[in-house]
């Protein structure tokens, strides 16, 4: 059988609301994660490493730190026909946004024209996650179907973020019925408190894909959204297939990270995601060289610890510490430290996450906080200490008592 044409597509259109104050400026696929990635480095590594060699990124919201970094970070074009392109919205239908992830195929069908695949891959931008797609597209290709949708097993709790699948009783690769963020979810046979989750990853055949999205623009009532819309045409047809998470074996993954998949689209799971990052034996490893996630290589000089002017030597444990960091006589525990951050004598950063050249002053306390890019904590400022105080500061507090300082806030003694 001749090699199939793949062509990726991934969705990077969602404003992503439930990060605000981090999407404020940015779309939901560029806010920074783990020190020095994109959260979109995470899908994109896992295509180009699946061995994908035409990807597009749809993009529209506040897309322009998205649209650099690809451009910046993805450099594969000229590479025997390879390409990551960022393709922004373009009103090719009509003076519309796109109304959904399923529209904004519709409206790129001219790609799909242009390069003639077999296969089509779809996937988020907004997952931390290991996947080995060439594993799901021979799934697909053995089942005969023309839709498969990655899954992953979750608690109930979270049945109304996701889409839920059932499987049918006598083919457990076959979907039966498919319901989008459904309220009232029932749990599986032989795991009552878990659900059968979609990742909003799909592989189709191209000419399937083409037909769906056709015939779901023509639908005025649809919402025009691919787990919402598309995928319960292709069960209705009885034409949809899942591949579980669990029978992809990416190399280089251990045990702990195999079956490891983060949605990260509030800041409670954003935070969560992070602290399994810095655990001394990781939920999820980044020291993976067999299936390495990709990131922006720029000139940034190694992060230094130095003591402070008194000769404090300060310590920094179980943390990740990027590039063009400077710390001194400072105290780091449970932390991810973006690059060109500098953090001065006397200062304690516990359980936070800090973007990029975030300036904190000696003697200052960041408690269970999120820190956007070009921060500035001034000497002995608190963040995450008093509540009350951090909401009187208009500083967005989550239940479980996470702290965001948004972009270039700077924070008072
Ligand atoms: P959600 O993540 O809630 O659920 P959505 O908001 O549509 O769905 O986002 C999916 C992807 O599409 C994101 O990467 C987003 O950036 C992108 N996107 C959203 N609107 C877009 C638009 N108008 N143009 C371009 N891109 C857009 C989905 C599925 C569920 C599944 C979860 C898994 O619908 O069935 O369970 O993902 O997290």
């Amino acid at each position: 059988m001749a090699p199939k044409k793949v062509f990726g597509i991934v969705l990077a259109g969602g404003e992503g609301k439930r990060l605000m104050p981090l999407t404020a400026d940015r779309a939901k696929p560029a806010v920074p994660f783990g020190g020095n990635f994109r959260l979109i480095d995470f899908a994109l590594s896992n295509l180009v490493n699946s061995g994908l060699q035409k990807i597009v990124v749809l993009t529209q919201y506040k897309s322009h730190s998205l649209d650099r970094h690809v451009a910046e970070t993805w450099r594969m074009e000229g590479l025997l026909g390879s390409y990551v392109a960022s393709v922004p919205a373009q009103q090719r239908l009509g003076k519309r946004w796109f109304a959904g992830s399923a529209d904004a195929i519709l409206q790129s069908l001219n790609l799909l024209r242009d390069e003639r695949p077999d296969i089509v891959v779809v996937v988020g931008a907004d997952h931390v996650y290991r996947m080995d797609f060439h594993q799901m597209i021979e799934a697909h290709i053995a089942s005969g179907r023309s839709a498969t949708v990655a899954a992953i097993r979750q608690p109930i709790g979270l049945a109304d973020q996701f889409g839920v699948i059932q499987v049918d009783q006598d083919d457990p690769t076959k979907i039966d019925a498919f319901l989008e963020k459904p309220k009232d979810a029932v749990g599986l046979a032989d795991s009552p408190g878990e659900i059968l989750a979609s990742m909003g990853n799909y592989v189709f055949d191209a000419d399937a894909l083409v037909d769906a999205v056709l015939r779901d623009g023509q639908i005025e009532t649809s919402n025009h959204d691919m787990g919402g819309d598309i995928v319960p045409d292709f069960v209705s047809r009885g034409d949809a297939g899942v591949y579980d998470l669990q029978r992809n074996d990416v190399p280089g993954s251990n045990e702990r990270d195999r079956y490891y998949w983060r949605d990260v689209g509030t800041i409670d799971s954003f935070f969560d995601a992070h602290m399994d990052l810095i655990a001394p034996v990781p939920v999820f490893n980044l020291y993976n060289q067999d299936w390495p996630i990709f990131n922006q290589q720029t000139n940034l000089p190694p992060a230094k610890f130095v003591r402070d002017a008194n000769g404090n030597t300060g310590s920094t444990v179980d943390s990740i510490v990027a590039l063009g960091c400077l710390l001194s006589g400072a105290q780091v525990e449970r932390s991810v430290i973006g690059p060109w951050c500098g953090i001065d004598s006397g200062a304690k950063v516990l359980d936070s996450i800090v973007f990029e050249r975030a300036s904190i002053g000696a003697g200052s306390i960041v408690n269970r906080a999120i820190l956007d890019k070009d921060v500035v904590i001034a000497p002995g400022a608190q963040v995450g200490v008093d509540r009350e105080a951090d909401e009187a500061r208009g500083f967005t507090v989550t239940e479980s008592g996470i702290t965001v300082v948004g972009k270039g806030v700077r924070v008072e003694a």
